[in-house]
């Protein structure tokens, strides 16, 4: 990823504790660095400080901080961005030591899902996980709020004006909940329409910049916006694709995970991300040109297990083969399948395509049965979205045979 540095990006040191392992810590802050980067703003420097725990008054030690203080004048920088969630005095504290801004990591990525949403439901819970962030630390924030409330950290979705008084915010917490468990309903009515379709839905999941919009777009001939950026999608998109045995499936593309999530965001967008729960594969995406793709693996493997999605046959994806020697291995021994691919060359499509085959027919159920002819329609749903074995015309309706996805089973009853 490449840097911003004209000079009216804002400038940041980004700032880590390590309790342990270092190497971690350093990687945590490159990643950092490409989520300021996508942002807007620009890295002046990283800092890792070695400490048992991060100090409870100033997340680094006080003499690291005066360090730090002198740093910033030097490079004329606009403050710092420590890489966890820091408290509300912890942030006045620093605040007050090194006289600048101090902005954590939970804060930036509340900033670019707030600029990247798009739908009405996006905005409302970037905003609440916005609210209940700002919420739990306004008390007793005083002179140092107006600084908790400007620069990169801390923008509205839209237009929206982020308060400052607390009962307000609860007020508008109340408010945003309402809409967004109305907005629930609607999704759960949606989907139970798709249901009744017996359409296999397939989810795609992943850390973020692994390249699910563009397996989508791959997939489908859609167009998502897929870009060099963190958090590009936030808003699950579904499209319709055939499999080459003529089979239709729809395929959705789901926003992304990273390291240290913030648990709001991961409660406000909870029932988006549950979607997933309700299709009938998960396609996992890893960057396989990425240094941290195990890393990345388990912090999915986690959410998905935080999400109670853990039922689910699992085809996990090592995407961009193009940039990876041509003999590295990639396998994921608790999935149910592996596959190679570069969602950007087509490369490996075809051995994608057969895994999602092989487990939708895996995951069929084999029925005998007896459609009266008031249903008949049903035989064609069954054509179309399953097996068809044999089928007689008899008195009482068609005597079919046949292996159907389990949404079809059980829409005709077995
Ligand atoms: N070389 C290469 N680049 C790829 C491949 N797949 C995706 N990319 C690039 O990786 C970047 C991220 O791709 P996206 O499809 O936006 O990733 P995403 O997983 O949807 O990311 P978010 O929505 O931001 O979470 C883009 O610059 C893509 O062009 C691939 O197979 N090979
Ligand atoms: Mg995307």
């Amino acid at each position: 990823m490449y840097q911003n540095d004209s000079d009216n990006s804002e400038k940041y040191i980004l700032v880590a504790v390590a309790t342990g392992n270092e190497e971690a810590a350093w990687d945590s802050l490159d990643e950092l660095a490409d989520l300021l980067d996508t942002a807007g703003g620009f890295t002046v420097c990283q800092v890792v400080q070695n400490l048992d725990h991060p100090d409870k008054a100033t997340y680094i030690g006080k003499g690291k901080a005066l360090e730090i203080k002198e740093t910033i004048e030097i490079h004329e920088a606009d403050g710092i961005i420590c890489d966890d969630e820091l408290t509300a005095s912890q942030m006045r504290n620093l605040s007050e030591i090194t006289g600048a801004k101090v902005i954590d990591r939970t804060t930036l990525i509340l900033d670019i899902f707030a600029a990247h949403a798009r739908t009405r439901e996006g905005k409302l819970q970037v905003e609440i996980a916005q609210q209940k962030y700002r919420y739990a630390r306004l008390r007793g924030m005083g002179e140092a709020l107006s600084r908790l409330g400007a620069g990169i950290g801390t923008r509205g979705p839209g237009e929206t004006k982020l308060e400052t008084d607390r009962r307000v915010i609860q007020k508008r917490i109340k408010i945003l909940s309402d809409d967004i468990e109305a907005m629930k309903r609607a999704r759960d009515t949606a989907r139970k329409k798709r249901s009744t379709n017996a359409v296999p839905t397939v989810a795609i999941v992943g850390y973020t910049n692994a390249g699910k919009s563009t397996l989508l777009n791959r997939l489908t001939g859609s167009d998502v916006l897929s870009e060099d950026k963190l958090f590009a999608t936030l808003d699950p998109t579904t499209r319709s694709a055939e499999l080459p045995d003529g089979q239709q499936v729809l395929f959705t593309d789901t926003v992304g995970f990273i390291n240290k999530l913030p648990h709001n965001l991961v409660d406000a967008f909870r029932s988006t991300l549950e979607e997933a729960g309700y299709a009938d594969i998960i396609v996992h995406v890893i960057d396989a040109s990425s240094p941290q793709a195990e890393m990345h693996r388990k912090v999915v493997k986690d959410t998905l297990i935080d999400l109670g999605i853990t039922d689910k046959p699992v085809i996990t994806v090592w995407n961009k083969s193009d940039l990876v020697e041509e003999d590295a291995l990639f396998m994921d021994f608790e999935a149910d399948a592996s596959v190679k691919i570069s969602a950007k060359t087509g490369e490996g499509m075809d051995a994608f395509f057969d895994e999602v085959a092989r487990i939708l027919r895996e995951s069929r159920v084999s029925v005998d049965a007896v459609i009266p002819y008031k249903d008949a329609a049903l035989v064609a749903e069954i054509r179309k979205n399953g097996q068809l074995l044999s089928e007689e015309y008899e008195e009482d309706g068609v005597h079919i045979k046949a292996y159907v996805p389990r949404a079809l089973a059980n829409k005709m009853g077995r």
